[in-house]
């Protein structure tokens, strides 16, 4: 059915600082109408969750309309860039669509712009910059800070529109965030949308210091102030003279607007929690009756009637024609969760000549080849500028490329990895290096939920390398740790885990031209562990498939990353002492996973072993044992041997490590005593 037309009232999606300032009864009417259009959809959604018509979970912006639709109509939606809550429904109607493109998505019908994937008000149009919020709050003010810079580098004057509750205002995301806009001197216009509580908790249990949260700028050295609920065409005067600062400075503000809720948190919220004669405070305090009163005496009540009538029926009109619009079909989900291989990047077939290198420097000849070949690449990590990184990786990249290329990164792994998630939805390219794979702990909301969700709930692409030094090399729990299985226990995640240099050069250069969130595991222990030949090969792709580095055909021992040495120097023993010869398989990459050759291989040695660095329940040799177990034709003549580090967390003396995680003699035991 065809979408209703639009009311002529809402052509203009646009408003300037000039219209506002002696506004014309054009201009006040427009205003309006976007504000009317908005609180009659929020209430129909309500009434059509209470009908049992809309699922999930329902926030209305009743009540934040006057400073969300100003604001909205005067971003320059060409280029700028934002990042709504769940209480910015007129920021989205206003921002681009079709209402029933919409309310296709409250329906999570067929029609939904993220496939009914996600509910309610957690979609955006990342295509036109405005970025779909996650539920986790705080969590997309780096997406909006990355995607800002991004438009700036590409030399597009725009501003970024950040959002957050009074309650979000406590999450770490937001202060990291808020530090670095600051520090990098982003064009980013932070919004508190400050409506007295989080759910049912008031701002008194919130936080402490009293109520002005925009005074909190002063602290990040940037500008602040508050907006108290009122009059949209005056919000609009002051919004539009703090964006026009904004873009021409480079420098974020924080702006608190005073809003209140009117309908509660959400659809079911009982708001028993509200104190004696509040709700009827916030009734009193919403602008929208005297803003239309105003109205009515320019206009005359006659023609606002009218408009009402007009914005009601266009409403009804496209809920009946959403309504019709079929359920969604679960065909294609699996294959939407990563994007497409595209074709290999132009790489210059370079160096020609094979080098001798660690595998620390092939990955810094990989990053610099990115870097000259690529110039939407970015690298970010904690002191890898002039310092060259903890493991001197990214060694003298900033002198040749300077700050605008590799630049050194505050400690705030969540919204350094939320600003390099805004980077790649906006075309470029980031590799990020965790300074140890144990801090991406930081940053597991952004890693998990943001980037690796991003294209099954939007289509959005997220091209994204997250560099991880993992493994042990004595130094104790939390610089040591094999976090394969901890992220790769969420979807949409690309891993790939090099053993040699080669590999590792190879590895980076497909994780680069990747289209997905890729984390590259990279074992400290191996970063310089003798040189060997890397050069440029063609066939560099193939790290995407394990590689068999040692035939046999007694069994199969399948590993990656540091252990894949030891298990040949294991196989090479029981070789010469048992007269066994063990094949041994290099997995390279870990998700997404491909096991045929390997299964194939097990269908011959009829034995499958299995050896990794990380601890063995819940280890990613589970998944390879299952996998392979399943499919086992004929079957398994032993039952497959999985051998990983302790259950514990990294012991730090020598001794101890040692006794933890997998070493010679103990997998030859290990191995020798399944053999029988
Ligand atoms: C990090 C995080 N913790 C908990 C929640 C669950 N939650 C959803 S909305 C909400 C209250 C948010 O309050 P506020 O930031 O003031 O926004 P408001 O709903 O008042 O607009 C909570 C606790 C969440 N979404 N994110
Ligand atoms: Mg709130």
């Amino acid at each position: 059915m065809a979408f209703p037309p639009t009311p002529a009232i809402l052509a203009s999606h646009d408003l300037c600082a000039a219209d506002l300032a002696e506004p014309s009864p054009a201009t006040l009417e427009q205003v309006y109408a976007w504000i009317q259009l908005t609180r009659v959809v929020d209430n129909r959604i309500l009434e059509l969750f209470r009908q049992g018509l809309i699922k999930g979970t329902v926030t209305g912006g009743q009540g934040h309309e006057w400073f969300i639709v100003p604001l909205a109509l005067l971003a320059d939606k060409a280029v700028d860039v934002a990042c709504f809550t769940h209480r910015g429904l007129g920021g989205h109607l206003i921002w681009s669509g079709h209402l029933c493109w919409h309310l296709d998505q409250y329906f999570a019908n067929a029609g939904s712009p993220t496939r009914a994937r996600e509910g309610n008000i957690h979609r955006g149009d990342p295509g036109r910059r405005s970025l779909p919020m996650i539920s986790h709050l705080g969590a997309m003010l780096g997406p909006v800070l990355g995607a800002t810079d991004s438009q700036r580098r590409f030399g597009r004057a725009a501003v970024g529109f950040a959002f957050f509750g009074d309650g979000a205002s406590s999450t770490g995301d937001v202060h990291e965030s808020l530090n670095l806009a600051s520090l990098l001197s982003l064009p980013v216009v932070f919004v508190i949308e400050n409506n007295r509580y989080a759910y049912s908790t008031p701002t008194r249990e919130q936080f402490a210091g009293g109520k002005d949260l925009w005074r909190r700028a002063a602290g990040y050295g940037m500008e602040g102030f508050a907006i108290d609920c009122g009059d949209p065409v005056e919000t609009g005067r002051t919004l539009a003279a703090a964006i026009e600062r904004v873009r021409t400075t480079c420098r974020p503000i924080l702006i608190e607007a005073r809003t209140l809720r009117l309908r509660g948190h959400a659809a079911y919220d009982t708001c028993d929690y509200l104190q004696p004669g509040e709700s009827d405070e916030f009734a009193a305090l919403d602008p929208l009756p005297g803003f239309r009163a105003r109205l009515a005496d320019v206009l005359g009540s006659d023609r606002l009637d009218a408009l009402d009538a007009e914005l009601g029926g266009f409403v009804e009109a496209c809920v009946q024609v959403s309504l019709a619009v079929p359920r969604p079909d679960p065909a294609g989900m699996e294959s939407d969760l990563f994007a497409p291989a595209g074709a290999p990047l132009p790489w210059r077939p370079e160096p020609a000549e094979p080098e001798a290198l660690t595998l620390a420097q092939a990955l810094n000849r990989a990053l610099r080849k990115v870097l000259v070949e690529r110039p939407e690449s970015i690298l970010l990590g904690q002191d890898i500028a002039e310092y060259g990184g903890a493991f001197k990786v990214t060694e003298a990249l900033f002198r040749e490329f300077g700050r605008s290329r590799v630049w050194n990164t505050p400690l705030a792994e969540s919204a350094c990895t939320g600003y390099a998630i805004g980077l790649a939805m906006n075309g470029h390219r980031p590799i990020e290096e965790f300074q140890f794979a144990d801090f991406a702990t930081e940053a597991t909301t952004q890693i998990t939920l943001n980037a690796a969700t991003l294209r099954f709930r939007s289509g959005a692409a997220c091209p994204l390398v997250l560099r991880l030094p993992c493994g042990s090399v004595g130094l104790g729990s939390f610089h040591s740790q094999e976090l394969e299985s901890f992220f790769l226990a969420m979807p949409g995640l690309k891993a790939l885990y090099p053993s040699t240099p080669q590999d590792a050069f190879n590895a980076l250069l497909a994780a680069y031209e990747d289209g997905n969130p890729v984390l590259l595991f990279e074992h400290k222990g191996l970063y310089r562990r003798g040189k060997h030949p890397v050069a440029w090969d063609p066939h560099y792709r193939n790290v995407w498939r394990p590689h068999q580095v040692r035939a046999g055909d007694y069994a199969t021992l399948v590993t990656y990353g540091e252990m894949v040495a030891l298990a040949r120097e294991v196989a090479d023993y029981l070789a010469a002492e048992y007269e066994s010869e063990i094949e041994v398989f290099d997995l390279r990459c870990l998700s997404p996973l491909d096991l045929t050759d390997i299964a194939a291989a097990v269908g011959r040695t009829r034995r499958l072993i299995v050896l990794h660095e990380g601890r063995r329940t819940h280890g990613f040799g589970a998944e390879i044992v299952a996998r392979i177990a399943e499919q086992a034709a004929p079957p398994l003549l032993a039952p497959p041997l999985r051998i990983g580090s302790l259950d514990l967390p990294v012991p730090f003396a020598a001794e101890l490590e040692a006794a933890f995680r997998p070493q010679r003699d103990g997998v030859i035991e290990r191995i020798t005593a399944w053999m029988g």
